[in-house]
Protein backbone atom coordinates (compact mmCIF):
# COMPACT_ATOMS: atom_id res chain seq x y z
CA UNK A 1 0.00 0.00 0.00
CA UNK A 2 1.50 3.36 -1.06
CA UNK A 3 1.66 6.53 0.70
CA UNK A 4 -0.62 5.67 3.31
CA UNK A 5 -0.25 8.11 5.99
CA UNK A 6 -3.44 7.88 8.39
CA UNK A 7 -5.69 4.48 9.14
CA UNK A 8 -9.43 5.35 9.72
CA UNK A 9 -11.29 2.95 11.78
CA UNK A 10 -14.70 1.56 11.81
CA UNK A 11 -16.03 1.50 15.70
CA UNK A 12 -19.19 -1.37 15.68
CA UNK A 13 -17.69 -4.35 14.36
CA UNK A 14 -14.14 -3.80 13.95
CA UNK A 15 -12.69 -2.41 17.25
CA UNK A 16 -15.41 -3.52 19.72
CA UNK A 17 -18.41 -6.08 19.18
CA UNK A 18 -20.69 -3.77 20.38
CA UNK A 19 -22.69 -5.31 16.60
CA UNK A 20 -24.21 -8.06 18.99
CA UNK A 21 -26.07 -5.26 21.05
CA UNK A 22 -27.18 -3.13 17.98
CA UNK A 23 -28.80 -6.69 17.30
CA UNK A 24 -30.53 -7.93 20.61
CA UNK A 25 -31.74 -4.17 20.89
CA UNK A 26 -33.24 -4.26 17.35
CA UNK A 27 -34.71 -7.19 17.82
CA UNK A 28 -36.78 -6.69 20.69
CA UNK A 29 -38.12 -3.52 18.91
CA UNK A 30 -38.58 -5.86 15.51
CA UNK A 31 -40.48 -8.82 17.52
CA UNK A 32 -42.98 -6.15 19.27
CA UNK A 33 -43.72 -5.13 15.59
CA UNK A 34 -44.23 -8.71 14.15
CA UNK A 35 -41.39 -8.39 11.96
CA UNK A 36 -39.12 -11.49 11.40
CA UNK A 37 -35.60 -10.37 11.92
CA UNK A 38 -32.63 -12.49 12.08
CA UNK A 39 -28.55 -11.97 12.14
CA UNK A 40 -28.19 -12.38 8.47
CA UNK A 41 -31.46 -9.24 8.64
CA UNK A 42 -28.84 -7.67 10.89
CA UNK A 43 -25.96 -7.34 8.83
CA UNK A 44 -27.95 -5.05 6.67
CA UNK A 45 -27.69 -2.64 9.15
CA UNK A 46 -24.16 -2.11 9.44
CA UNK A 47 -22.68 1.13 9.34
CA UNK A 48 -26.36 2.44 8.48
CA UNK A 49 -27.79 5.10 10.67
CA UNK A 50 -30.55 4.21 13.07
CA UNK A 51 -33.34 5.94 10.93
CA UNK A 52 -32.22 3.90 8.17
CA UNK A 53 -31.74 0.96 10.01
CA UNK A 54 -35.68 1.11 11.37
CA UNK A 55 -36.54 1.64 7.53
CA UNK A 56 -34.63 -1.52 6.52
CA UNK A 57 -36.70 -3.52 9.11
CA UNK A 58 -39.62 -2.03 8.34
CA UNK A 59 -39.32 -3.57 4.75
CA UNK A 60 -41.39 -6.72 5.99
CA UNK A 61 -43.83 -4.54 8.63
CA UNK A 62 -47.58 -5.46 7.76
CA UNK A 63 -49.55 -3.36 10.50
CA UNK A 64 -51.10 -0.66 10.62
CA UNK A 65 -49.29 2.44 9.12
CA UNK A 66 -46.73 4.41 11.29
CA UNK A 67 -46.33 7.94 11.42
CA UNK A 68 -43.08 9.76 11.96
CA UNK A 69 -43.68 9.92 15.26
CA UNK A 70 -44.32 6.45 15.72
CA UNK A 71 -41.02 5.87 14.06
CA UNK A 72 -38.87 8.27 16.23
CA UNK A 73 -40.19 6.66 19.34
CA UNK A 74 -39.12 3.53 17.85
CA UNK A 75 -35.98 4.55 17.14
CA UNK A 76 -35.87 6.10 20.78
CA UNK A 77 -36.76 2.58 22.07
CA UNK A 78 -33.94 0.97 20.34
CA UNK A 79 -31.29 3.28 21.62
CA UNK A 80 -32.88 2.99 25.00
CA UNK A 81 -32.48 -0.93 24.54
CA UNK A 82 -28.91 -0.40 23.49
CA UNK A 83 -27.09 2.31 25.97
CA UNK A 84 -28.40 0.38 28.42
CA UNK A 85 -26.53 -2.53 27.09
CA UNK A 86 -23.50 -0.75 26.42
CA UNK A 87 -23.55 0.79 29.86
CA UNK A 88 -22.38 -2.61 31.12
CA UNK A 89 -18.77 -2.45 28.91
CA UNK A 90 -15.75 -1.64 30.32
CA UNK A 91 -11.98 -2.03 29.02
CA UNK A 92 -12.37 -5.38 28.74
CA UNK A 93 -13.92 -5.23 25.83
CA UNK A 94 -11.27 -4.67 23.64
CA UNK A 95 -9.22 -7.01 22.98
CA UNK A 96 -5.21 -6.77 24.17
CA UNK A 97 -4.32 -7.19 20.21
CA UNK A 98 -6.87 -4.70 19.01
CA UNK A 99 -4.51 -2.14 21.27
CA UNK A 100 -1.48 -3.20 20.47
CA UNK A 101 -2.50 -3.19 16.52
CA UNK A 102 -3.67 0.70 17.26
CA UNK A 103 -0.54 1.05 19.37
CA UNK A 104 1.97 -0.20 16.71
CA UNK A 105 0.88 1.46 14.21
CA UNK A 106 0.70 5.25 16.08
CA UNK A 107 4.27 4.39 16.69
CA UNK A 108 4.64 3.81 13.19
CA UNK A 109 3.68 7.26 12.75
CA UNK A 110 0.46 6.97 11.08
CA UNK A 111 -2.39 8.81 12.28
CA UNK A 112 -5.32 7.52 13.60
CA UNK A 113 -8.82 7.91 13.62
CA UNK A 114 -12.34 6.28 14.58
CA UNK A 115 -15.24 6.97 11.60
CA UNK A 116 -18.58 5.69 12.87
CA UNK A 117 -21.88 6.10 11.83
CA UNK A 118 -22.42 6.10 15.61
CA UNK A 119 -24.30 8.64 17.81
CA UNK A 120 -22.94 6.69 21.12
CA UNK A 121 -18.98 6.40 19.40
CA UNK A 122 -18.02 8.63 22.63
CA UNK A 123 -20.12 6.75 25.23
CA UNK A 124 -18.26 3.49 23.78
CA UNK A 125 -14.39 5.37 23.24
CA UNK A 126 -15.12 5.88 27.00
CA UNK A 127 -16.56 3.20 28.29
CA UNK A 128 -13.25 1.16 26.57
CA UNK A 129 -10.71 3.45 27.53
CA UNK A 130 -9.90 3.68 23.52
CA UNK A 131 -10.18 7.35 23.17
CA UNK A 132 -6.43 8.34 24.00
CA UNK A 133 -5.46 5.57 21.18
CA UNK A 134 -7.43 8.08 18.46
CA UNK A 135 -6.07 11.60 16.76
CA UNK A 136 -9.63 12.22 16.04
CA UNK A 137 -13.24 11.11 16.19
CA UNK A 138 -15.36 11.26 13.54
CA UNK A 139 -19.21 9.82 14.26
CA UNK A 140 -22.89 9.76 13.73
CA UNK A 141 -22.97 13.39 15.58
CA UNK A 142 -20.47 15.37 13.10
CA UNK A 143 -22.37 14.16 9.84
CA UNK A 144 -25.49 14.35 7.23
CA UNK A 145 -25.64 11.86 5.65
CA UNK A 146 -24.35 8.03 6.93
CA UNK A 147 -22.65 5.43 4.98
CA UNK A 148 -22.37 4.33 2.49
CA UNK A 149 -21.68 8.13 1.88
CA UNK A 150 -18.54 9.11 2.43
CA UNK A 151 -19.48 12.10 4.75
CA UNK A 152 -17.86 10.44 8.12
CA UNK A 153 -14.45 9.29 6.56
CA UNK A 154 -13.61 13.12 4.45
CA UNK A 155 -14.61 14.45 7.95
CA UNK A 156 -12.19 11.84 9.62
CA UNK A 157 -9.07 12.70 7.51
CA UNK A 158 -9.85 16.33 7.09
CA UNK A 159 -9.66 16.53 11.21
CA UNK A 160 -6.56 14.55 10.82
CA UNK A 161 -5.11 16.96 8.04
CA UNK A 162 -4.64 14.03 5.43
CA UNK A 163 -5.96 14.10 1.83
CA UNK A 164 -8.30 10.98 0.88
CA UNK A 165 -5.53 8.95 -1.05
CA UNK A 166 -3.62 8.85 1.82
CA UNK A 167 -6.02 7.17 3.97
CA UNK A 168 -6.27 3.62 4.62
CA UNK A 169 -10.32 3.37 5.88
CA UNK A 170 -10.82 -0.25 7.79
CA UNK A 171 -14.38 -1.56 7.72
CA UNK A 172 -16.80 -4.96 9.00
CA UNK A 173 -19.72 -3.41 6.57
CA UNK A 174 -20.11 -3.09 2.83
CA UNK A 175 -22.29 0.47 3.69
CA UNK A 176 -18.89 1.21 5.03
CA UNK A 177 -16.32 0.10 2.13
CA UNK A 178 -18.33 1.82 -0.51
CA UNK A 179 -18.21 4.94 1.56
CA UNK A 180 -14.25 4.54 2.04
CA UNK A 181 -14.41 3.73 -1.78
CA UNK A 182 -16.51 7.12 -2.76
CA UNK A 183 -14.28 8.96 -0.76
CA UNK A 184 -10.83 7.72 -2.66
CA UNK A 185 -9.64 5.93 0.06
CA UNK A 186 -7.80 3.02 0.14
CA UNK A 187 -10.26 0.36 1.70
CA UNK A 188 -9.51 -3.17 4.06
CA UNK A 189 -12.69 -5.35 4.64
CA UNK A 190 -13.15 -7.91 8.13
CA UNK A 191 -15.34 -9.94 8.85
CA UNK A 192 -19.12 -9.17 7.58
CA UNK A 193 -17.91 -6.86 4.69
CA UNK A 194 -15.45 -9.43 3.26
CA UNK A 195 -18.21 -10.58 1.18
CA UNK A 196 -19.19 -7.70 -0.57
CA UNK A 197 -15.78 -8.57 -2.58
CA UNK A 198 -15.53 -4.14 -3.04
CA UNK A 199 -12.51 -3.91 -0.51
CA UNK A 200 -8.83 -3.18 -1.74
CA UNK A 201 -7.93 -5.76 0.89
CA UNK A 202 -9.66 -8.51 2.56
CA UNK A 203 -8.27 -9.45 6.15
CA UNK A 204 -9.56 -12.43 9.16
CA UNK A 205 -7.38 -10.24 11.88
CA UNK A 206 -6.79 -7.11 12.10
CA UNK A 207 -3.64 -7.28 13.20
CA UNK A 208 -2.92 -7.96 9.33
CA UNK A 209 -2.97 -4.49 9.20
CA UNK A 210 0.56 -4.69 10.72
CA UNK A 211 1.99 -6.52 7.21
CA UNK A 212 -0.49 -4.20 5.17
CA UNK A 213 1.07 -1.17 6.59
CA UNK A 214 4.84 -0.40 5.98
P1 LIG B 1 -26.35 4.68 16.81
P2 LIG B 1 -20.31 1.93 12.91
C1 LIG B 1 -22.97 2.02 13.20
O1 LIG B 1 -21.69 2.08 13.76
C2 LIG B 1 -23.55 0.63 13.37
O2 LIG B 1 -22.81 -0.32 12.59
C3 LIG B 1 -24.98 0.63 12.90
O3 LIG B 1 -25.55 -0.66 13.10
C4 LIG B 1 -25.76 1.68 13.69
O4 LIG B 1 -27.12 1.74 13.26
C5 LIG B 1 -25.09 3.04 13.49
O5 LIG B 1 -23.74 2.96 13.93
C6 LIG B 1 -25.79 4.13 14.27
O6 LIG B 1 -25.61 3.87 15.65
O7 LIG B 1 -27.77 4.24 16.82
O8 LIG B 1 -25.57 4.28 18.06
O9 LIG B 1 -26.19 6.14 16.50
O10 LIG B 1 -20.27 0.51 12.47
O11 LIG B 1 -20.38 2.95 11.80
O12 LIG B 1 -19.26 2.25 13.96
MG1 LIG C 1 -19.17 -1.28 11.78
Amino acid sequence: MKNIRAVIFDLDGVLVFTDKYHYQAWKKVADRLGVPFDEEDNNRLRGVSREESLEIILEKYKGDPLSAEDKKKLTEEKNAIYVNLLSQMSREDVSRSVRRVLSDIRERGYKLAVGSSSKNAGLILEKTELKDAFDAVSDGNNITKSKPDPEVFLKGADMLCEAPEHCLVVEDAKAGILAGNAGGMYTAAIGDAVKSGKADYDMFSLSELLYLLD
